[in-house]
This record gives structure tokens, sequence and C-alpha cells, in this order.
């Protein structure tokens, strides 16, 4: 992997060596609160498992001329003139995107991975209609399923389960619940599951009731497409995931298809009713079913994402993002830390703070204090509320970015455990934030970014 700091860039430095001059010399307001945040990203430590730094290549089309351009419709096919070059771009992304993921079927459209599975949604399923996901406490996602998102709304869901003891999802659970309620739509995959999704054994018991089989994997696409975790494509019927997360793409979504399969079931396509393939039923839900004009900037910043994810170094950094967050699991084991399923397969580790007498909320506030940023989250079987929490998740893709290794990760551990050992003592928190901004400094991020 090319380190950040040292691939050429983006934000074009003005003749005094200053970055981000336009927005300077037009908007000081902005401009203020941009550097707060240029600076609080390259001084704290950013532990959240969804979150990582994009190349400068990535972040320089991101904020690229393309942005410009209404793009309604698809290559060749747009509600506008002047597409010749955004066509192209589109094209590129999802020809690269198919290398990436070894599929036949890509839809780089979706501004996010929450408009990827409303789309999914919507195409396979008419409301009223029951699916069935992983329970958002037990590490699901909202668009999973929710009561209080459209998936919950618009649609009957029910939920399966992890088990208490192992923390992995419960064969038995899904099993039962899938032949008690027959949900049209399976969903596998999650936001705070730290182990491999088996797709295998939900594929047999998607089967066994003769239910659509959907994967989201924004979590370990990045992996996935390192070939470090299991790919979907051969069990799951559609794919869908966001680029931001391991996949260090910019923000946004994607939904893919292994092989696009003939649409059997009559379902109508929102404008077209054209009914031959599923792959024109989603494109057509995706435009004009639930977005309008493609974000082609980042279209166009999601080719080039998917161009490094190609790269042999790309492999490297996948490996490393694992490596580091078994190292991660290790230490607070060591520590007397509770994880759930007691450690991790991937990027992201769940911890329970029950026996330490602390509660999400607060040990995520007095981390933030002291530079280290995660995030409160439900525990299995979690007896606080979504806005307390007992636990956190931390992961491991921005760090890696940066360039840290398994020490720095005992190191991070050491600074976590000293905050949580010693909650809401100021002194220890400032003592510790004296130590993650050194550490910071030795792995400078976006170095041409600052004047
Ligand atoms: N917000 C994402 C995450 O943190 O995992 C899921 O959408």
């Amino acid at each position: 992997m090319k380190s950040l700091t040292k691939v050429k860039v983006g934000n074009k430095l003005n003749s005094n060596n200053e970055s981000f001059s336009y927005i300077k010399n037009s908007d000081v307001e902005i401009y203020n609160i941009l550097q707060k945040e240029v600076s609080r990203e390259d001084n704290t430590l950013e532990l959240i498992a969804s979150e990582n730094f994009v190349s400068y290549p990535v972040l320089e089309m991101a904020g690229g001329v393309m942005t410009n351009k209404y793009a309604e419709g698809y290559p060749g096919a747009r509600y506008y003139g002047g597409c010749e070059h955004v066509d192209e771009a589109e094209n590129l992304a999802r020809d690269r995107a198919k290398k990436l993921f070894n599929c036949e079927y890509v839809n780089v459209q979706p501004h996010s991975g929450s408009q990827a599975n409303m789309a999914v949604l919507m195409t396979f399923l008419n409301v009223g209609d029951t699916i069935m996901g992983l329970d958002l406490a037990h590490g699901g996602h909202l668009t999973h399923g929710s009561h209080v998102n459209f998936s919950g709304k618009l649609y009957n869901s029910v939920s399966y389960y992890v088990n208490k003891d192992t923390g992995r999802v419960d064969f038995n659970s899904v099993r039962s619940t899938a032949k008690e309620y027959k949900p049209k739509l399976i969903i596998c995959g999650g936001s705070a599951y730290p182990r491999h999704i088996e797709f295998e054994h939900f594929r047999e018991i998607a089967d066994e009731i003769g239910a659509f089989l959907m994967a989201d994997i924004a979590h370990p696409s990045g992996l996935v497409a390192a070939s470090l975790h299991p790919s979907p494509m051969k069990y799951c019927d559609i794919i869908t995931t966001t680029t931001h997360k391991t996949l260090r793409g910019p923000r946004g979504g994607m939904i893919m298809m292994g092989k696009d399969i003939e649409n059997k079931w009559g379902i109508v396509a929102p404008k077209s009713g054209r009914t031959k393939l599923v792959s024109e039923l989603l494109d057509s839900t995706v435009m004009p079913g639930i977005q309008g004009g493609p974000l082609m900037h980042i279209i166009a910043a999601k080719a080039i994402a998917f161009n490094e994810a190609l790269q042999p170094d790309f492999k490297v950094y996948a490996q490393q993002v694992i490596d580091n967050a078994k190292t991660m699991s290790e230490a607070l084991l060591s520590k007397d830390y509770k994880l759930i399923s007691g450690g991790t397969d991937t990027h992201v580790v769940l911890i329970d703070l029950s026996n330490k007498n602390v509660t999400g909320k607060v040990a995520e506030q007095s981390l933030e204090k002291a530079g280290i940023t995660v995030n409160k989250n439900m525990v299995p079987f979690d007896k606080r509320s979504p806005f307390v929490t007992s636990g956190v998740r931390i992961g491991s893709p921005a760090i890696t970015t940066r360039g840290m290794k398994q020490d720095e990760m005992v190191k991070i551990i050491d600074f976590i455990d000293e905050i949580i050992t010693n909650i809401e003592n100021e002194s220890v928190i400032d003592k510790v934030k004296t130590e993650v901004q050194s550490l910071c400094s030795s792995f400078p991020l976006y170095s041409e970014l600052h004047n």
C-alpha cells in the first residue's frame, strides 16, 4: 500500500504553501471548521469500525468537477446531454467492481448502504411482506428490519439472534424463525458482528423455505475483495455494500449479483415494467425508483478506490487490518475484557463492559476526551438502552491505513484500559491524551494538507 503521506495530491497548495486556500479566501467560517476537522482526524485515534481514510486520489476526485454533472439514467441511456465522460467513469467503476468481486452485475449509483438496501427490498418485496435479519442489538443494522427504519415500518420484520454463549449467529434460531414466519427475503450480515458471515448456512435455510437471500457486506467488503473473508457471490442472490469502510473508498453504496438472474417471479419494474432480468429491475428501482441524479464525482472516486483495491498491496493492507484487530482482541482478553464471540475474524471487536462497571456511553465520552474515537454499542442481550449501552465497538481499518501495526495496537489497548479503569479521572485522561497525540504524530495523516 502506498503511504497516504507520499501520494501527491488533491487539494492544491497555493503559492504560500497553504491548503484549502480557495475556501479560506471565500468563506473563512467554514474554513475554520474544516481546519478543526483536519486536525481532529490527524490528532486522534480513529477506532470507529466503519470508518477509514481515503487516499489522496480518491479525495481529489470526490472534490472534483464531476459534482457538476446531472446524469440521471445509466451509461448510454441518460436523461441529459453531455454525459459522454461520466458514462466512461461509471463504466470503469462498474468494470473494476466486477473484477474486484468477481461478479456479473454491479450498480454503483446508490448514495449509501441504506439506499442500496432499500433498492433491494423495494425490488423483491411488496409492502407488508416478511423479511428476516439479524437483530440490531445482536449486531444487525437499522435497514435489516429495525422498527424505527423503513425496513421495519414498511415490511413485516422478524429477527434472528446470536447464541448467548458463543456470540455467533444461532442457526437454530435462524432456521426456526424462518420456518415459522416464512420470510420472503433473508438478510445476512451486520454492523457489529466480529465473525465471518456464514453465507453457506444461510443459503441452505433460504432454500428450505424458498426465500431470497441478500448479503449486506458493508463491513467486511474490503476483506472480501482481498479474499480474506468468504465471498457471498456463490451463495447469495443479491449483495449490497458500502464503499467507505474496509474497502477504503468514498462514502457510498453498491449493489452486486454474482450472476444475473431471470425474473421468474414476475416482478414489475417501477417504470419500464420490463421484467426479463433482475438486473433491469434493480437498476430501475435505484433510478427512477428511489434516487435521482447519481453522484458522478463519487462514482468516479469509487472507480479509483476499486483500482486501488485490485492492487497486490491492498491485500497486505487487509491482512494487517485483521492482524491488528486480532492483536487488540488478545490484548483486551489479557486485561479481563469480555469480548462478544470471544474475539474476531475481521476488523471489528465488540467489547462488553459490564464486568468493568462502565457503560458504553461513559466509555465513549471519556475515551473521546483522551483522543480515542469509538462508538458505544449495544451488546447481545443488553439490558441498557441504545443511548447508554453496555458495550463499545472498536475497529482497525483507519488506524491500519495510517500505518500502525501490532506494537501500536498493544499501546492503544493500554490507553483504553487506563481510561476505563480510571473512568472520568481527568488527570489520567490528560496524560493519555498526550500519549495519544504523540503516537498520532508518528503516523501523520494527509501531511500535504497542513500549512
Ligand atoms: N453506521 C454504520 C456503522 O457504523 O457500522 C452502519 O451503517
